[in-house]
């Protein structure tokens, strides 16, 4: 990893040619939530896949942890301009949740405890990333930073990385989700500036 000599204060943000455009480096990890944060008791936490078919597949906390569990090193992009590096995070692939999963529709709309949705491409969510993430470097997944379990969507902006996330609903087409029905952009690539549309 890379050593830093500057930013060790993490307020004072600067400009870096790794990151996406208009983007600054943070060293602290800024906690951005709309509402109030959910407590979810792990007993009574599941994960659902909805199609068209209505076919319904869920798992229990623990059916999701008896999956294959990768570790995952990325960069995070907020809209609001920072980045934070090389964060560490443990979780299940969309590409593992996906397996058995039957569907023609190729939009995707996730859906967090509490009510926060974000939209997202079927084709972009396999392929081996993004992921459900519920540990944060090297422990659990902290309920402010969408604890027990959050998507994690690193090649988008951190808006897309729903927290609290409850599940995922198949969709004929792209419709916004929360932020994005505020005037974020539905796609939100931070490579090409997607911040609002
Ligand atoms: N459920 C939910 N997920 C959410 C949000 C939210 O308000 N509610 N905020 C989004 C935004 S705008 C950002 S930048 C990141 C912030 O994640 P963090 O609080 O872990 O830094 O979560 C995203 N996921
Ligand atoms: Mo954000």
């Amino acid at each position: 990893m890379a050593v830093f000599t500057r930013g060790f204060t993490g307020h004072r943000p600067e400009p870096d040619d790794a990151l996406p455009p208009g983007q600054h480096l943070m060293q602290s990890f800024p906690v951005l939530s709309a509402g109030a944060t959910p407590s979810i008791a792990r007993e009574k936490w599941q994960f659902f896949i909805h199609t068209e078919a209505g076919a319904t597949h869920t798992w229990t906390w623990d059916e999701i942890h008896a999956l294959p569990f990768e570790d995952i090193e990325c960069d995070i992009h907020c809209v609001t301009s920072w980045s934070k590096t090389g964060t560490r995070w443990r979780g299940v692939s969309l590409d593992t949740l996906f397996r058995g999963v039957d569907t023609e529709y190729g939009y995707v709309m996730a859906h967090s405890y509490g009510g926060y949705t974000t939209n997202l491409v079927l084709d972009e969510v396999l392929g081996g990333k993004p992921w459900v993430a519920f540990e944060y470097d090297g422990a659990e997944l902290s309920s402010e930073h969408g604890g027990p379990a959050r998507l994690l969507v690193p090649q988008f902006y951190f808006w897309k990385s729903a927290k609290w996330v409850r599940g995922l609903v198949m969709q004929a087409h792209d419709e916004p989700g929360f932020w994005e029905q505020f005037g974020y952009h539905l796609h939100g690539d931070p490579w090409r500036e997607e911040r609002y549309s």
